[in-house]
This record gives C-alpha cells, sequence and structure tokens, in this order.
C-alpha cells in the first residue's frame, strides 16, 4: 500500500510543519494557563503540600481538562514529585511527561492511501464547528504535498454554504463539484466521486451540512451519502471526518462522543483553538475518546490546521513566554 504521511519531513523548512514557537503562539491563552497555573506555581515552590497540588488541580480544570483527566494527571505527578528540593529543568521535564502520556494515544495522523483513486474524505459535525474552513485548509496541505485534490459540495442545506467552498476551491485552484441548495447530497457526493475518478484524482474531499447527533433525518442523510457512494466504492468513504469546535471545551468531548455514537468517525479535528483558554480538552479527547486526532485548527487562515503532534502541542503549551 502506498501511503501519503502527514508527518513527513518534519523539518522546520516544511511550511506545513512549522516549528513550535508557532503552534505556541496560537494556543497561547491555553499555554499561559500551563505555564503560569501549573509550572509557575510549581518551580517557585521548594516543598509540595497538598495546598500547592489543590492549585494545580483547579488550574487544570479551568483549563477545561475535566474531571477525570485531571484525576489521572494529578496522580501522576503525585506519585513523581519529589516531597522538597527539586530543580526547575526536573519540574519542566516532570510535568512534560506526565502530560505527553495523556496525549500520546490520540496521535494517529491521517494517512492516505494513495491507490485509491480517489481516497476520500467525508467531513462531518454540527453547525459552525469548523468543516468548510478545515476543508479548504487540507486541501492546501494536499496539494502542497503533490497530491490532486477535488472538493464536494456535499452541503446542499444551508444557503451559501456552495459559494463558500467554492471560493475556497478557488483559492487553491481545485475543482469543486457542486449542485446548488437544496439538491440531494448524496447525489452531488456521489456525481463528485464518479468525476474523480474519471479525472485521476488522488483525494476527494466532501463536505456536508452541519447537523445534530439529534436530528435524525439529517444523521439519515449521512447514511444515505455513505450508502450511494458506496456504490461507486465499496471501500469509501476510506475517512469519515468528525469538526468538533475546540473552544466549548468540554462540550466539545460531549458533543465529539455522542456524535460518534450514530456516525462511523474515524478521525477527529479539534478546531479554534486559538483564542480559548479551554484548550485543555484535548487531554480530556485523548484520554476519554478512542479516536484519533488528526488535526487541530489554530485560526482562519488557511495555513491554521496542524497535524496533531503529542510533544509539540505539550512542548507549545510549556514554552516560555520569552522563548515563543
Ligand atoms: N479562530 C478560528 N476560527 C475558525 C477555525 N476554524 C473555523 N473557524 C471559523 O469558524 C466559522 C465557521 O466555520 P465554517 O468552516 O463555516 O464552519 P462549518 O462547520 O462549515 O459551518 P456550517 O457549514 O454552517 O455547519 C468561520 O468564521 C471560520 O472562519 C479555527 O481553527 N480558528
Ligand atoms: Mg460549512
Amino acid at each position: 500500500m502506498k501511503l501519503f504521511s502527514f508527518l513527513r519531513g518534519r523539518d522546520k523548512s516544511d511550511a506545513d510543519n512549522p516549528p513550535v514557537e508557532d503552534l505556541a503562539k496560537k494556543i497561547d491563552k491555553t499555554g499561559s494557563r500551563f505555564r503560569t497555573g501549573l509550572l509557575a506555581r510549581l518551580l517557585g515552590k521548594a516543598v509540595v503540600d497538598d495546598e500547592l497540588l489543590e492549585d494545580l488541580e483547579s488550574e487544570l480544570l479551568m483549563a477545561d481538562v475535566g474531571v477525570p483527566t485531571t484525576s489521572a494527571i494529578m496522580d501522576e505527578l503525585q506519585k513523581r514529585l519529589t516531597r522538597g528540593e527539586t530543580t526547575p529543568e526536573h519540574l519542566r521535564e516532570l510535568l512534560r511527561s506526565v502530560l505527553l502520556e495523556q496525549l500520546t494515544g490520540a496521535e494517529h495522523p491521517l494517512e492516505i492511501n494513495t491507490e485509491k483513486s480517489p481516497y476520500v474524505i467525508l467531513v462531518v459535525g454540527v453547525n459552525g464547528s469548523g468543516k468548510t474552513t478545515t476543508i479548504g485548509k487540507l486541501a492546501k496541505q494536499l496539494q502542497s504535498g503533490g497530491l490532486s485534490v477535488m472538493l464536494a459540495a456535499g452541503d446542499t442545506f444551508r444557503a451559501a454554504a456552495v459559494e463558500q467552498l467554492q471560493t475556497w476551491g478557488q483559492r487553491n485552484d481545485v475543482p469543486v463539484v457542486a449542485q446548488g441548495t437544496g439538491a440531494d447530497s448524496a447525489s452531488v457526493i456521489f456525481d463528485a466521486v464518479e468525476s474523480a475518478k474519471a479525472r485521476g484524482i488522488d483525494v476527494l474531499i466532501a463536505d456536508t451540512a452541519g447537523r445534530l447527533q439529534t436530528q435524525s433525518n439529517l444523521m439519515d442523510e449521512l447514511a444515505k451519502v455513505v450508502r450511494v457512494m458506496g456504490k461507486l466504492d465499496g471501500t469509501a468513504p476510506h475517512e469519515i471526518l468528525l469538526v468538533v469546535d475546540g473552544s466549548t471545551g468540554q462540550n466539545a468531548l460531549s458533543q465529539a462522543r455522542l456524535f460518534s455514537e450514530t456516525a462511523k468517525v474515524s478521525g477527529l479535528v479539534l478546531t479554534k483553538l486559538d483564542g480559548t483558554a479551554k484548550g485543555g480538552v484535548v487531554f480530556a479527547i485523548a484520554r476519554e475518546l478512542n479516536i484519533p486526532l488528526r488535526f487541530i485548527g489554530v485560526g482562519e487562515g488557511i495555513d491554521d490546521l496542524r497535524t496533531f503532534v503529542a510533544a509539540d502541542f505539550v512542548d507549545a503549551l510549556l514554552q516560555n513566554e520569552d522563548e515563543a
């Protein structure tokens, strides 16, 4: 199997893999909580007492890490913190490894089987979570990795949704298959798969209308989309990417949980981690959900999508302001 991996290169000159300092700036609201709330508190103390532990715990909760994951982190910290003297370097490294352990299970970057033509990515999620924007960003990364991309305007529900996707198509100079508002979503996506096959396109990304896991008609529509494209390729869609707004903190977790009960989600994108102090939800998602966290969204621009790399995320959170 020939695979395209989102971790290619990992060198600092790669525009799709910018340095950790850049990520640190983007997620600074959450980061400052980890630095001033956790790291600075630890660094200031010669003795680890109960009061300090309580303070650390409430900082984690305020960053929306959530109760179960906060407890897990606190247990590990308590086990490893030596009472009495310890060096700043030691504490930083300790915190880094405890946080990292919570995240590594979720690190499974998307791999695209380039023998599929097209490899189909179906993008789903609730209203306004960032689906269409994520598609635009993703199209750019795939293209700059040398893959041909086509988009399918499967959101036929919201007025202006088609135009929004078409704008991203123009920005990336990739074809967009569309019919218009009110058309049958499954039929638009079917046409797109057919057209992508005929043109030898590597990756087809299909947009869909925002929906709640409680809207049974829209959930049925999603099932129909999958069924209909299965007539052209029984293995499609190859990835069902659930896009969740990370700035809603713990709500993002419950939303992802509910949604994946109804749809066969194979990967997650957590958007809007810029400008929120609730980015600690990444720890809860990683620990409490069994879904790979493929990407994080850190802004509205075309380059503001990062492959989720656990070590980069933790390093970005703990980076000193003068380092960032
Ligand atoms: N700050 C920030 N804004 C984002 C991010 N991702 C998306 N947005 C913004 O969120 C808003 C909604 O994004 P869309 O991509 O239209 O969301 P959607 O899920 O397609 O919405 P519907 O199609 O209405 O369900 C837009 O204003 C985007 O610019 C992100 O990572 N950071
Ligand atoms: Mg949309």
